[in-house]
């Protein structure tokens, strides 16, 4: 296994669409893997390929509490069925957008299509902070960040501070 370097905002790759997956073999089983490994090193509960480079429709959740077993879950090609009329907001982050938080608000509950690690097709219906993950990484999979949910003003200042901060390190 390895750990596969984040993309940071602003990101040109960060903005593209994901494609599909159409095989469902030992190579995409390694990139799961990888992703599973540098998801819980960062930590995170959520990662999608797009952020570590790969434009593939694939997904990596686990939103199970510290001292709780791990729940992994990969989605390949997740699409969404249905989103409640009823929303909730949560405080969101983003490995992709270090150090930054901001509550958005979504549909409170989802149902997503997939195909999971052995390519057969799947349904989950989600709420709480399950659904709140998922629909941040479905996004991911069409180049949005959470930041595109705030205000022109507060995500420009995120962004600013993020490119700046990039450029320093390469001065470093
Ligand atoms: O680790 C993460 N935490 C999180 C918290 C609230 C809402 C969404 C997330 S996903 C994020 C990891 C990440 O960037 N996934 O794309
Ligand atoms: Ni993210």
């Amino acid at each position: 296994m390895s750990l596969l370097n984040i993309l940071v905002a602003p990101d040109p790759r960060l903005k593209n669409k994901a494609l599909p997956v159409e095989k469902v073999d030992s190579a995409l089983s390694r990139l799961i893997d990888d992703m599973f490994e540098t998801m819980y090193q960062a930590p995170g509960i959520g990662l999608a390929a797009p952020q570590v480079g790969v434009a593939k429709k694939v997904i990596v959740v686990d939103t199970a509490k510290k001292g709780e077993e791990a729940q992994p879950m990969a989605l390949i090609n997740p699409e969404i069925l249905w989103l409640s009329e009823e929303t909730s907001s949560y405080e969101e982050g983003c490995l992709s957008v270090p150090e930054h938080y901001a509550e958005v608000i979504r549909p409170a509950r989802v149902r997503v299509r997939y195909q999971d690690r052995q390519g057969e097709i799947r349904e989950i219906e989600a709420d709480g902070l399950l659904s709140t993950v998922l629909q941040h990484e479905i996004d991911h999979l069409s180049g949005k960040l959470f930041v595109d949910y705030l205000s022109a003003l507060k995500r420009g200042m995120i962004l600013r501070k993020l490119e700046k901060a990039k450029k320093q390190a390469v001065r470093g």
